[in-house]
């Protein structure tokens, strides 16, 4: 096949790659926004390259006439996540969505695969525009813990160096790495109640904090300046010593200050 019409088919992969990192960053920024812990750390997403597209074609035996039908994670996403608890969260939420439609799923956080490797596998199809119309793709969906994406990276430069004759040495450390995952995941979900915590009062803080300074700068506008350098000092004060509900109480009468100023209509 010609490279430009390589280009061709594997742009609109390229676009539903772009789209939906979009709308997975969006979903943390939602969960953030209310103040509550998004059960999405990171998502990052890749268009697979011509060689390996090839390369898989090869090696399962597929016609490469039919390779788009066959190879269904030519666009892949990842999305990672803090806890195992996470996981599951994530893929309620890619089930109850509109957009795309799950085709098949694969457990490997409760089948680990011989190699070591867990993730949860979600194949859904997806549909772009371009301009020949619409076009349903397939995209694969790779949900995992942090711990289980540094094996995983780790294990997959390896198997690329080794191809197939990674020697058993290696094979051996790798399998007792993913068993110490799997403890390193259990003793983090231990812990997970009150590390949310911690990252929700650290999210609700700062979101109080963005809210205040926000008035501070209305105010600025419309007020007496130098009764705005006095909240300015207030609040100062308040911020250091570090009391979240004396910054809420701030905060409630810093709005009804703006209210009354109208300053809120600036925003
Ligand atoms: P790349 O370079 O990430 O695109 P299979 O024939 O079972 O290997 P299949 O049937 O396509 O693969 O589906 P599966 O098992 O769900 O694997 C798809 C992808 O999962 C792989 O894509 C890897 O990204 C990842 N994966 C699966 N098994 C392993 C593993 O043992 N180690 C690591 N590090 N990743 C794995 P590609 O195309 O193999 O690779």
């Amino acid at each position: 096949m010609e490279i430009q019409l390589w280009r061709e088919i594997l742009d609109p992969y390229a676009l539903a790659v772009n789209e939906l990192i979009v709308k997975f960053n969006h979903i943390i920024e939602e969960y953030h926004h209310v103040g509550a812990y998004s059960p999405i750390e990171q998502v990052t997403g890749r268009v697979k390259t011509i060689s390996s597209i090839l390369e898989k074609a090869q090696k399962k035996g597929i016609d490469l006439e039919y390779f788009e039908e066959k190879i269904d994670d030519i666009a892949g996403i990842r999305i990672i996540c803090q806890f195992v608890e996470d996981i599951y969260k994530v893929v309620d939420i890619i089930k109850r969505r509109s957009d795309m439609r799950v085709k098949s799923e694969k457990n490997y956080i409760n089948n680990m695969k011989k190699s070591g490797y867990r993730s949860y596998h979600i194949i859904v199809a997806y549909n772009v525009e371009t301009l020949k119309g619409t076009k349903e793709l397939q995209v694969e969906i790779q949900i995992r813990t942090l711990a289980m994406n540094f094996w995983a990276t780790i294990e997959h430069s390896l198997q690329y160096k080794y191809k197939q004759n990674m020697p058993e040495h290696i094979r051996e450390r790798l399998s007792s790495a993913a068993e110490a995952v799997l403890i390193l995941d259990r003793e983090m979900s231990v812990v997970r109640d009150e590390i949310m915590d911690a990252q929700n009062s650290f999210t609700i803080k700062a979101n109080i904090v963005a809210d205040i300074l926000t008035n501070i700068q209305n105010l600025y506008k419309v007020a007496n300046k130098q009764e705005v350098i006095k909240i300015q000092d207030e609040f100062f004060r308040i911020y250091q010593n570090g009391d979240q509900e004396e910054l809420e109480r701030f905060n409630r009468e810093l709005d009804l200050l703006s209210q009354r100023y109208r300053a809120q209509s600036l925003r």
